[in-house]
């Protein structure tokens, strides 16, 4: 027994366990004893929990799922301290909580600190007396106690706990934290809150789709919760005005939006709970209700006459005003709107096809290679590029339009046919006539989408970046893959249940024409960069760091090649093509070595820096598949591999032991290798020939044909 039982409690939570339990036990305050209710878990959530062994640590597991809140009450009735804490199993503390909020409790009966996200705001590394602020709440301002209607961010006395005979109640999940918390505000004069300074922080949910967190469940799952706990603290605390308007402003704003938004999608939302939504508003009070606009006015009256139907006119009538009323804020806002709404509906033209390679940044990639077949075959389409900056010089003459300019959106609402590499964006309307081919833009190495745990990139956070890939591969019809490994990560990782591809990949089908023609491409790239017809060709193609940005999508780069000591070393030979990842910003200086570096980061299409390389340096990228089709010699340079392997994406095959050609730590090491390259293409000859065979064994030069033969319609083209 310590000072403080913290009860903490688990279902399910393998992959945020370990954080809770580690920064439970890093406290800067160690008089505790942890309880932990593991609540039938049914992965390795137990596994993990039995490598602890602390003696500070009690657990139970259980052997059927009885639910958070009886869960919760367990561990009250286990719990022997003085002071009691709740932590679900997917969050965890700042070092310093326990200790601050023990620190000013004084003769309170509970202490409240403050709940943030994690991932949003840093936690300091000491807390001194000025670092946070310390309310006292009384009368009608004990209500912000409530933060995020949450009891995981309260120090309790026990004594009180038990005098007050605080529960969750059993019977209800999703609000149940109310249950509790209200009855603990109502029966205290005054509480200390700690504001300013993180303490209990909200762990990110990492599969937002198929294992949601409590309060990510959906409208439908979380409405009869509502009301059971809405009906049951309103009857009891009607008197107290602070927690009767915290109540009703809880019910009418979940009713204004996520019902609402919710039930016109979906009527039955509305139409199925509608007698309790009924029942439950009508016991919100009437200067409340007074208080919201006149359409929110006239529709609870409809609601309390049971006029089902015009509700649900009403609630549309209200979003559609909203989001027009929003987009006039923003030109870009006010174009999504009337894509949404109008150019939506206008016709289909069935012979538009709308072309778009890493998000118009080039003419380049699968899409590319399956336009250049589709031109050759004659099929009568109206093709259209999608570029970013600048118009791209593109045979065949297709017009091109501007990303997200007024065109961009008319052409996407009505072109029948998509074809991009990479994800469209989130506001694309697929309509139920768009084909929606998917070509993707390489064989995964790291881990994607739903298969990365934490995503680190700028602007998004886990949940949503999760959530907003999946509804992007919901309105893929066709997906190519290059392999069988990658259709079953595809599968895995994009949950993508439609028709995969498996034909390889477009893009590389310039890999497989005969030599003579690759070599006389090769020179004509060459002398089209003035490289040397006699040098040959290094390429240095790496990929890019998700944690190392100066915004969105612009990303950091920091060359660690010695290109000086290559020069010395390998000028007489080789020249270097430097070719950054599209993502990267960064530019690099190659001042004064113009004869020796050409940097062709803004070379449209690196299939054809690949025939043009006799040796390809990269990392992480999935470059050196589709290189590998060439059978030409493969360097790693992985300076930073522990980091990217193990804390930044995490790999998905056996790369150290597969990869088909050396990982090297240093540019020395590297430089070494390309004087000895055959010496290096010897040691590796059955690594490359089984890699290989797994990664290449569907090109054949023909994969843009067989896409095509799938895809488009010719007879209908034809019309
Ligand atoms: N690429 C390039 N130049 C580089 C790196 C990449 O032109 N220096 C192109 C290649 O076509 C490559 C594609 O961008 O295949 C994807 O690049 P990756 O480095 O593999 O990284 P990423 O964009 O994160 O995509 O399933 C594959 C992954 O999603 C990787």
């Amino acid at each position: 027994m310590g000072q403080i039982s913290v009860i903490v409690t688990v279902y399910n939570k393998e992959d945020y366990i370990e954080k809770c339990l580690d920064s439970l036990l890093q406290q800067t305050f160690q008089d505790i004893e942890i309880i932990l209710i593991n609540d039938a878990s049914t992965d390795n959530s137990k596994g993990i929990i039995e490598r602890y062994s602390d003696s500070r640590m009690t657990c139970y597991h259980l052997d059927k799922n009885v639910g958070v809140s009886k869960a919760r009450n367990m561990g009250i009735e286990y719990a022997s301290s003085e002071f009691i804490y709740f932590v679900d199993g997917d969050d965890y503390l700042a070092p310093y909580t326990l200790e601050l909020l023990l620190n000013n409790i004084g003769e309170a009966n509970f202490i409240g600190g403050s709940i943030f996200k994690a991932g949003k705001i840093a936690i300091p590394m000491e807390i001194g007396e000025d670092s946070y602020y310390l309310r006292r709440l009384s009368g009608g301002r004990k209500i912000k106690a409530l933060r995020r209607r949450s009891a995981t961010n309260l120090l309790l006395r026990k004594d009180f706990v038990d005098v007050q005979e605080l529960r969750f109640d059993e019977q209800a999940t999703f609000y149940t934290d109310l249950t509790f918390s209200i009855p603990a505000i109502v029966n205290t004069e005054e509480i200390p809150m700690i504001t300013g300074v993180p303490t209990y922080l909200k762990g990110e949910c990492y599969d937002p789709i198929d294992q949601p967190t409590l309060m990510l469940h959906s409208v439908e799952e979380k409405l009869p919760d509502l009301f059971y706990v809405y009906h049951k603290m309103k009857m009891s605390y009607t008197d107290t005005k602070s927690i009767s308007r915290y109540l009703d402003l809880l019910l009418l704003n979940y009713y204004s939006k996520s019902i609402t938004n919710k039930a016109v999608k979906n009527s039955n939302v509305l139409f199925d709970h509608f007698t309790a939504l009924k029942n439950s508003l009508s016991l919100v009070a009437p200067g409340r209700i007074k208080r919201r606009n006149i359409i929110e006015r006239r529709e609870h009256r409809l609601l309390q006459k049971g006029k089902k139907e015009a509700v649900l006119k009403s609630m549309m009538f209200r979003v559609r005003l909203r989001q027009w009323r929003r987009s006039l804020r923003k030109k870009h806002l006010l174009m999504r709107q009337l894509y949404r709404t109008v150019l939506v509906k206008m016709p289909m033209k069935p012979k538009k096809v709308l072309l778009e390679s890493f998000g118009g940044k080039g003419y380049s990639d699968s899409p590319r290679y399956i336009y250049e077949e589709l031109l050759k075959s004659d099929h009568k389409y109206d093709y259209l590029w999608v570029y970013d900056k600048k118009k791209k010089d593109i045979p065949g003459n297709p017009k091109q339009v501007r990303r997200l300019s007024p065109a961009y959106y008319y052409h996407l609402a009505t072109a029948k046919y998509w074809v991009s590499n990479a994800r469209m964006p989130n506001f694309a309307i697929k309509r139920p006539e768009t084909v929606y081919l998917q070509t993707w833009h390489g064989t995964p190495l790291k881990k994607l989408a739903a298969d990365m745990k934490e995503v680190r990139m700028p602007g998004t956070t886990t949940e949503k970046y999760k959530r907003n890939f999946y509804n992007e591969a919901q309105k893929w019809d066709y997906l190519v893959s290059p392999n069988d490994y990658s259709t079953s990560i595809f599968r895995r990782a994009f949950k993508f249940g439609k028709e995969v591809l498996d034909v390889g990949y477009p893009r590389n089908d310039i890999l497989y024409l005969e030599d003579e023609e690759k070599a006389r491409r090769q020179q004509e790239i060459k002398a089209k960069l003035g490289i040397p017809a006699d040098k040959k060709v290094i390429l240095y193609a790496p990929t890019w760091r998700d944690d190392e940005f100066h915004g969105k999508g612009k990303y950091k780069f920091d060359l660690k090649l010695n290109l000086s000591e290559m020069q010395a070393r390998l000028g007489d030979e080789y020249v270097i093509g430097l070719r950054m990842h599209y993502l990267i910003a960064e530019h690099i200086d190659t001042t004064g070595m113009s004869d020796f570096v050409y940097n062709l980061s803004d070379y449209g299409d690196i299939a054809e820096l690949y025939l043009l390389s006799d040796i390809l340096i990269t990392d992480y990228s999935s470059v050196f598949f589709d290189f590998a089709n060439l059978r030409r010699p493969i360097l790693f340079f992985t300076y930073d591999i522990e980091k990217y392997r193990d804390s930044l994406r995490g790999f998905y095959m056996d790369f150290e032991n597969e990869a088909p050609g050396p990982l090297l730590k240093t540019s020395d090491g590297v430089i070494d290798a390309i004087e000895h390259i055959e010496k290096i293409e010897a040691t590796y000859q059955s690594n490359f020939d089984a890699f290989y065979d797994k990664y290449c064994h569907l090109d054949d030069g023909h994969a843009s044909r067989k896409v095509i033969n799938r895809v488009f319609e010719p007879e209908k083209a034809e019309m």
